[in-house]
């Protein structure tokens, strides 16, 4: 691990502090019970603020191979991502004219969900994923996968293969990525000559003003706003042209960015609201910390005070969000018995830190437990519909971002204070 003294993206010295998680252990790091019983490592998670470019990152840095290489983390066991990678690659094909003769790139592929609707479009793809269990699942699916990860070196060596993306595709990664520089010059080096970027991030704004604060892991190390965003792509001669809202993981920004300037006036749009709401100095963050504590403390009450009533009590998504939740608030077994998932890959281990097991869903409707945590609030909707059965039997949920609340018969019901 390292610990960083600079921005990791314009370099400045001056690092402001936000908010601690204290020693974390790594989100993904899913245990074994089989193997003998060392504790797993844990790591700081520190949030800091840059004063100079207003980037929000971590302090410290965990070697990407520590997370990457044995990731259980499959793209395609959410229905709600699937739809709307469908709906961007439908849309790219037509506005984009791509056909036989285009090339879609996809840095951190995983198993193939997105790319395999270019494929059924008939576009050529390549994906870009050092992830052995995905980059497997997509190669099954069709769907060639460089288990690489992405940089200017790897960019050189496919313009010298003659690869030049028309579209390069980059969700969820580039707050994964070290050397951050390094990746946008890998993007402004393989774009082909009209090419275009969309990039995926999740949104600092959403992350402070929902107190997404499960959402911070070593994983992440950069926390986006379009005001910090656009000098990094200008660094290597590249434009942000435009910037969507979506609501995918807890709210994300799609960004749209090119060699030629291109506005569609939603850059402007951003930056005056960023502006506005003061995202560029250390006020708007500086009681963030405190409101985390609160949410934290309020969900141990609840779980708290359900346990001393006699309710059983169970967790549905062993998200890499679940982890910090959980060891950050200091809620484990007995408070919470175990966790269900739908993704084979993570059932009969442990959850990281707390150890708790994780099961099949089909767990909750034989065992009945009185309440289930959504550790996935982000997805809670699509989870709470699938359960059904275990609703009409009388279970209730309980989603506790951003604020601890129980849902019964689909309605909020009461919130703890
Ligand atoms: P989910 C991921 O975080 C991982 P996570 C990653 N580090 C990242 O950057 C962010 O996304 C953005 C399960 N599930 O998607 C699957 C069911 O069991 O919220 C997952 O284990 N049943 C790349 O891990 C978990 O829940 C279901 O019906 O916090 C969801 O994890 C569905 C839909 C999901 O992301």
């Amino acid at each position: 691990m390292t610990t960083e003294l600079f921005c990791r993206s314009c370099g400045s010295g001056d690092l402001q502090p936000i908010l601690s998680l204290g020693m974390m252990p790594l989100t993904d790091a899913y245990v074994d019970p089989g193997a003998p019983g060392r504790s797993e490592p844990r790591y700081p998670l520190d949030l800091a603020l840059c004063a100079e470019c207003s980037l929000i990152q971590i302090l410290h840095t965990v070697p990407p191979e520590e997370m990457f290489e044995d990731y259980q983390y499959f793209s395609s066991f959410s229905d709600t991502l699937l739809a709307h990678s469908c709906e961007h690659a439908r849309r790219l094909v037509a506005t984009r004219g791509l056909g036989p003769g285009s090339l879609v790139l996809e840095v951190a592929s995983n198993d193939g969900y997105l790319l395999r609707y270019f494929l059924e479009a008939g576009v050529p793809v390549l994906g870009i994923d050092p992830a052995g269990g995905p980059a497997d699942a997509a190669e099954a699916a069709g769907i060639p996968t460089l288990r690489e990860y992405f940089g200017v070196e790897l960019a050189e060596r496919l313009i010298r293969e003659g690869r030049r993306a028309d579209v390069l595709l980059a969700n969820n990664v580039l707050a994964h990525v070290p050397d951050l520089n390094g990746f946008v010059a890998g993007i402004a080096a393989v774009l082909g000559e009209n090419g275009i970027a969309q990039i995926e991030v999740p949104y600092v704004k959403d992350l402070i003003e929902n107190l997404e604060f499960d959402t911070i892991y070593h994983e992440h190390l950069c926390y986006f706003s379009v005001t910090a965003l656009r000098p990094l792509f200008a660094r290597h001669g590249l434009s942000l042209n435009g910037v969507e809202h979506l609501e995918v993981h807890g709210g994300s920004l799609r960004l749209t960015v090119a060699r030629e300037e291109d506005g569609d006036g939603s850059v402007d749009a951003y930056l005056e609201a960023e502006e506005r709401a003061g995202m560029g100095g250390y006020e708007y963050y500086s009681l963030f910390a405190d409101r985390v504590e609160e949410v934290k403390s309020r969900l141990r009450k609840l779980l708290g005070s359900l346990r001393e009533a006699g309710k059983r009590i169970a967790a549905y998504g062993a998200a890499a969000k679940g982890t910090i939740l959980l060891n950050a608030s200091g809620i484990a077994a007995p408070l919470v018995e175990y966790i269900v998932d739908r993704n084979p890959h993570k059932q009969g281990l442990l959850l990281p830190g707390v150890r708790l097991p994780i099961h099949d869903p089909s767990r909750l409707v034989e065992d009945r437990p009185d309440y289930v945590v959504i550790l996935a609030w982000n997805i809670a909707d699509e989870i709470m519909a699938q359960q059904g059965a275990y609703r009409r039997a009388g279970g209730r949920f309980i989603v506790p971002i951003p604020s601890p609340t129980v849902v019964e018969n689909g309605a909020a019901s009461s919130t703890p204070t």
